[in-house]
């Protein structure tokens, strides 16, 4: 009988859920950066080993939210931990020991599914102080590969009997391009500073992969004229540099060669606006009801 289940990838921002994920499932899937709150929907990637498959759910960080955009990121957040079969809790092992999920995520009742605390980045704290964290968690580390084997064992002996969920060769379930979303938002958190970054979203206007290469043309958004400026750079270097990462990105997941074509529009806070965040892929609040 097979096993089958979600496993959602917990914690605050910038511990490294997105990378874990990625470790995991060996591609690039999910977009990583070392300035917090670049991932705003979740990313699911999958794993299937013999009889198991995981279905990894890359969240949102648990934050207080501020705006509209972070209320969704939370409430998308808060619905993988509910749906999940099995509920990674990240943190880095630098850090030492986190208050318990609920608390940390301002939960009113603690999550139903078991809950394993998994310490991150453990390449950055001296063998040492090995021992003592693994006393209370699983260590990781997805720069070098290290407990990923052991993090899926202790995974697989919670997940329930079940046919698989997905093909057992594939590696994710969403399409290319919201992959080529994502991407693009990589590049502008590795090129962008500031708040840049996060006035920055992309829509995927034309679409053809009968091509070859793949065409793809993406409008680029930013909140404010003077970020237009920005994004786009001297001469254009800028918004060369972003899609560039996109492209490159792309091609490694396509496996194929691929032609993006950029342009740059002003959306004023479209992070506030509910209509705005709706296209972009955000899923109304439960208490919305326009
Ligand atoms: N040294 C080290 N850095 C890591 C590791 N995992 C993630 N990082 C870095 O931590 C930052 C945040 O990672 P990310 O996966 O985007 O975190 P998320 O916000 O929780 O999804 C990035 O700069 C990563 O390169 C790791 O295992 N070791
Ligand atoms: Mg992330």
């Amino acid at each position: 009988m097979t096993h089958a289940g979600h496993v959602a990838l917990a914690g605050k921002p910038n511990v490294g859920k997105s990378s874990l994920l990625n470790a995991i499932v060996g591609e690039h899937l999910a977009l990583v950066s070392p300035k917090a709150q670049a991932t705003r929907l979740p990313v699911v990637g999958l794993r299937t080993d013999g009889e198991t498959q995981f279905v990894f759910h890359d969240l949102p960080g648990l934050l207080e939210p501020a705006y509209a955009m972070q209320e969704r990121m939370r409430a998308l957040a808060l619905d993988g931990v509910r749906r999940a079969d099995v509920i990674l809790y990240l943190h880095p092992a630098a850090e030492g020991p986190p208050p318990d999920l609920a608390t940390a995520a301002g939960l009113t009742e603690p999550p139903r599914a078991p809950v394993l605390l998994v310490h991150t980045k453990c390449d950055q704290v001296p063998s040492a102080a090995r021992p003592g964290l693994e006393q209370s968690g699983i260590i990781t580390s997805a720069e070098t590969g290290e407990g990923i084997d052991r993090l899926l064992e202790r995974v697989a002996a919670l997940l329930p009997e079940r046919e698989f969920l997905y093909p057992a060769d594939d590696l994710g379930t969403q399409p290319l391009r919201f992959f080529a979303v994502e991407f693009l938002r990589e590049a502008a958190f590795e090129h962008l500073e500031e708040e840049v970054p996060y006035s920055f979203t992309a829509e995927i206007e034309e679409f053809r992969d009968s091509t070859d290469p793949v065409y793809i043309r993406a409008i680029l958004f930013v909140e404010r004229e003077s970020q237009k400026g920005i994004l786009i750079g001297k001469g254009g270097a800028t918004i060369k540099k972003i899609g560039q990462h996109a492209r490159g990105r792309l091609e490694a997941l396509l496996g194929g060669r691929v032609y993006l074509d950029t342009q740059v529009k002003v959306l004023p806070r479209w992070r506030k606006d509910a209509t705005q965040l709706r296209r972009f892929g955000f899923p109304d609040l439960p208490t919305e009801t326009t």
